[in-house]
């Protein structure tokens, strides 16, 4: 149906892996890996993989995952499994409905399920992978939508996530880029990249995200979270936290990136960017409450990359499966400079194409008009804007 050619002046890789979307999570969970075979099924029906380089990725291996987490942490996810976890930690055992986080994080959000380990090595297999490309000038934008698992700690798992995908695929990128900026549209905090580049200069950590304390997951990320407060750190005003409200719709979101993220760029000057994509700040997610539409969601990923600057590109939340699969479908034919020439009526022969009839078979339904009202005033978009502002004000040169 559609010609799709390669992009002219640039090269993107994709990066995935058909090991990853197999596994569950659990009957009830939220985290549905199958959401990548969705999104798998949409950029190969509209024949995007003809204009990127197609790696099936490998498995992280134990050393490389050691480059950030804890041995011992590592060792736990390579031998746990879910007929041995009270076994290993009978203290667990607490009660009919299950174990309680308090062994490497554990518990409901991140449970042990059949092949975790299989799961963990292969997603940040992918972006290390598709990291070093970009380190070795084969690709100037990687992507690996099953990655961008962001919550993930040195030695605990976290809000769905194990293994900090991003964290390690930084660390490659510092290998050989003096600057990198993290970017997060994810509709969480970004708490796990942030804690991990806390107090270096090296790392620009920005996310989006709904800010409620005690209330919203992970609690962190107010205004005034920049970065050590010690004058002679140089992590100092290095994090820019940008706290919002439920409904925050497609025009404010656009203008409040923009406006974040243009100044940052000009003044940090990265020499790599990674993008956090997470497509639950999405209007109809399952656990977010922001309104985007897929088109406000892929502006983000347009703006970024008009800046020309080498990107690496993750996936991260989403939770309702078929918009997730939208959406990166849609930011992938961004990223290869086909969305102006993508046919928005879903190809007529795909697998799954059932599973998109419920918004219509459209790769951009209306998502804007649910329950939730816009709380951000136009008030508390310039306070954030002033902050951020002031905050680059004291990393210019
Ligand atoms: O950013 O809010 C929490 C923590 C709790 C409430 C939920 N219970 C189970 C544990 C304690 C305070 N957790 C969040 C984590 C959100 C992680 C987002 C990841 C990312 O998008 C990156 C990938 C949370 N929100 C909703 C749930 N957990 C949740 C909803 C439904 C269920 C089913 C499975 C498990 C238990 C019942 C669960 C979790
Ligand atoms: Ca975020
Ligand atoms: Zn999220």
């Amino acid at each position: 149906e559609n010609e799709i050619s390669r992009p002219k002046g640039y090269t993107v890789s994709w990066h995935h892996n058909p090991a990853v979307e197999n596994h569950h999570f659990g009957q009830t969970h939220p985290m549905k890996p199958w959401r990548l075979t969705l999104t798998k099924s949409l950029v190969l029906s509209y024949g995007m993989h003809t204009a990127m380089d197609t790696y099936i990725s490998r498995p992280a291996s134990r050393d490389e995952i050691a480059e950030f987490h804890k041995d011992e942490y590592v060792e736990f996810l390579n031998v746990v499994t879910p007929q041995n976890i009270y076994e290993m930690y009978p203290e667990l055992a607490t009660g009919p409905q299950g174990y309680t986080s308090s062994i490497f994080g554990v518990g409901e959000d991140c449970p042990i399920f059949d092949g975790l380990y299989d799961f963990c090595s292969n997603y940040a297999g992918a972006s290390i992978d598709a990291a070093r490309k970009l380190v070795n000038h084969q690709s100037d934008i990687a992507i690996n939508w099953s990655g961008g698992l962001h919550h993930a700690k040195k030695a605990e798992a976290s809000g769905f996530c194990y293994v900090n995908d991003i964290v390690l695929a930084i660390l490659q990128l510092l290998r050989y880029h003096p600057r990198v900026l993290y970017i997060d549209i994810d509709v969480h905090h970004g708490d796990g990249v942030e804690q991990a580049f806390w107090s270096t200069d090296r790392v620009m950590c920005v996310s989006f995200h709904k800010y409620d304390k005690e209330v919203f997951f992970p609690g962190t990320g107010p205004l005034d979270s920049t970065g050590p407060l010690h004058p002679d750190n140089p992590g100092k005003n290095y994090t820019i936290n940008v706290p919002l409200n439920d409904g925050i719709d497609d025009e404010g979101y656009a203008y409040l990136f923009q406006n974040v993220i243009e100044p940052t760029i000009k003044v940090y000057r990265p020499t790599a960017i990674v993008l956090q994509c997470g497509a639950d700040s999405l209007g109809h997610d399952r656990l977010g409450c922001f309104n985007l539409n897929i088109r406000g969601h892929g502006n983000c990923v347009s703006f970024v990359k008009s800046f020309h600057i080498p990107m690496l590109v993750v996936g991260g939340g989403g939770y309702t499966p078929r918009n997730v699969a939208r959406a990166w479908a849609h930011e992938t034919s961004i990223l290869i400079g086909a969305d102006k020439t993508l046919n928005p009526a879903l190809p007529e022969h795909m697998p799954y194409r059932e599973a998109f009839r419920r918004e219509g078979l459209t790769l951009f339904p209306n998502l804007s008009g649910w329950r939730k009202e816009n709380m951000n005033t136009r008030a508390d978009i310039e306070r954030i804007i002033r902050h951020v502002r002031e905050q680059l004000s004291y990393i210019r040169g």
